[in-house]
């Protein structure tokens, strides 16, 4: 069969729908605010959009916890508005893919309803009850089946007094685990997978998609240092059947008509040795992964002790998993999404000085790498991290969680903690997508579910898109770039310059086309040592200065050299 490779020259938009646009003014975005902004998306050049999850869901984590998997949900709209806005995408040549979240469901889906109904409901066995611990009266402290953390703090179990047993829930307590070991389970959920295929989607989004098999022994985990709870990863990360369950998911999902879809399975903690395996297209599992170890470089243990990233560290990352990806299987390529902060914030230099110089580094060094790129809606704007002053201001459920723990169950200083939450928390990402300079950002006429960054003013989408030199403008130059050159969606890749602590370098090849990729991940000027001479006089396919310079990099410089 022919290899299925129009996503590599192919980039992706993420939508997160809540912070996107709000056509009703409630303000929470909605499906009829996407539409009303698909201009804004074909302009930018697409090709596909992932929309983060709009199901029926009581919000306990901003629709990470599905209570109806065939619904919309009234926040966001109805069936017939996410009709229309996959008519619009398809009109204007650009695909749907949706968020496809079935690790676990909401408690007040009617599947657990019936599981929790009684120990002899004919969905018991669809999700992880057990016992307490033995020894234990169901309730007392310690009595939890194992000694796991929640990813959301506190034990991964939560007691149904009713019938004295727990529930597994790896994230919130209103997120319960679904047992894949039950072959009904897996049956309805590639019913309802088709379900969406036919309406027209094309493909899925895979949350924590490799934590769906676990050991169902469940034996504890490593306690970890000062914590409550231990480390239970070891049980479901790529667990014992996942790639059984995702061939099976393929063949009775996918099969016959993969050709124009595309499936990304989000696996944290994910190797490269697993990825090859779940991305080679010969074994039919998943198009691509993503990965979690370049965002993992910046903070020591848990993401509430951030550290400086080191440039080394994170070429050495991206490097081995452009090598380790080289000959099967394919890379994705992400500097965020909703659950990561602002990039330019993180890896790059907010300051009014340098903001759109960095945020153009970042992008141009991300996207010409092999892989397909995926841009999480307002980085193309060089949008930033919240300055949030509370902790009233937060609203994620793992902040909130993180913080109570931290301050009332371990006695920590709320200013300190505070502090030290505020360079990675989820929120950052999360804000109102900035539209233009007016009140709330144009995002909402109402008051907006949580606060707008007090930089719209002079970091909106309609100052962007009236320049030529603007980010905007130029992650429309990369992503047109992706599609018109061979050498940037089928070149290979070779790393430059690993143990520069400033420069990221390396170069692409494909037939007799090579590009040089030069990134100054520093404020001073830097000379790219680069040691064969011939790229002196390259061309210069791209900048994010006005004029070409050379391999000396002025700061934040990024350029692409292409020869011949
Ligand atoms: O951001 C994280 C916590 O530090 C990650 O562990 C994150 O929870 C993990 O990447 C899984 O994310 C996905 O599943 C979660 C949901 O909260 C995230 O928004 C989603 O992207 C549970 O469904």
């Amino acid at each position: 069969p022919r290899e299925r490779d129009w996503f590599r020259s192919a980039v992706v938009y993420q939508v997160y729908p809540r912070s996107f646009a709000d056509s009703n003014d409630d303000g929470v975005g909605d499906l009829r605010g996407i539409i009303g902004k698909l201009d804004y998306l074909e302009r930018l050049g697409v090709d596909v959009v992932w929309l983060s999850p709009v199901y029926r869901s009581p919000h306990d984590d901003n629709g990470y916890d599905i209570s109806d998997y065939q619904d919309i949900d009234p926040l966001f709209g109805s069936l017939d508005d996410l009709d229309d806005l996959i008519a619009g995408l398809h009109g204007r040549g650009m695909k749907l893919v949706m968020d496809l979240v079935v690790n676990h469901t909401s408690d007040e889906h009617p599947w657990f309803v019936e599981s929790r109904a009684s120990k002899d409901s004919p969905k018991r066995d669809w999700y992880w009850w057990r016992p307490a611990r033995s020894g234990f009266v169901p309730g007392e402290p310690g009595g939890e089946p194992n000694n796991w953390e929640s990813f959301f703090s506190g034990p991964a179990w939560e007691l149904d007094e009713a019938s004295g047993e727990y529930y597994l829930h790896l994230f919130s307590r209103k997120q319960p685990d679904l047992n894949w070991e039950n072959p009904e389970v897996r049956e309805s959920v590639y019913e309802m997978m088709r379900w969406w295929l036919d309406r027209g989607v094309d493909g899925f989004r895979m949350d924590v998609i490799n934590f769906i098999s676990k050991d169902p022994a469940l034996p504890d985990g490593p306690v970890r240092d000062g914590r409550p709870y231990a480390d239970g990863t070891a049980s479901f990360i790529s667990g014992p059947r996942i790639h059984e369950y995702l061939r099976e998911m393929h063949e009775q999902v996918f099969a016959g008509r993969e050709e124009a879809l595309l499936t990304v399975g989000e696996m944290p903690g994910v190797t490269v040795e697993d990825a090859v395996l779940f991305t080679d297209p010969a074994r039919r599992e998943v198009d691509m992964v993503f990965q979690f170890e370049h965002v993992g470089l910046d903070h020591d243990g848990s993401k509430w002790n951030p550290t400086k990233l080191r440039l080394t560290d994170l070429k050495a990352s991206l490097g081995r998993w452009q090598a380790g990806l080289a000959e099967r299987g394919w890379n994705s390529l992400y500097w965020g999404n909703h659950d990561q902060p602002r990039v330019v914030s993180r890896f790059g230099d907010e300051s009014p000085e340098y903001r759109e110089l960095s945020a153009k580094m970042l992008a141009g060094v991300l996207h010409l790498h092999r892989g397909t790129p995926y841009v999480y809606q307002g980085e193309e704007l060089g949008m930033t991290n919240m300055p949030f002053a509370t902790i009233d201001d937060y609203r994620d459920i793992e902040v909130l969680n993180h913080f109570r723990e931290a301050t009332e169950l371990l006695g920590e200083d709320p200013a300190v903690v505070l502090a030290a939450l505020a360079p990675l928390n989820r929120d950052n990402a999360r804000t109102p997508v900035q539209w233009d300079a007016g009140p709330n950002a144009g995002f909402t006429r109402g008051t907006p579910w949580i606060g707008v960054n007090p930089n719209s003013g002079a970091v909106n989408a309609e100052e962007q898109i009236s320049r030529e030199d603007s980010v905007f403008t130029f992650y429309r130059t990369l992503i047109r770039l992706r599609h018109e050159l061979p050498v940037i969606a089928h070149g290979d890749f070779t790393m430059l310059l690993p143990d520069d602590e400033e420069v990221y370098a390396y170069i692409r090849r494909h037939e007799d086309h090579e590009l040089l990729v030069l990134g100054n991940f520093s404020a001073h000027p830097r000379i790219a040592e680069v040691a064969d001479p011939l790229w002196a006089d390259a061309r210069r396919l791209l900048g994010n200065y006005p004029d070409a310079h050379g391999l000396a990099l002025r700061p934040w410089e990024f350029t692409a050299l292409l020869r011949p």
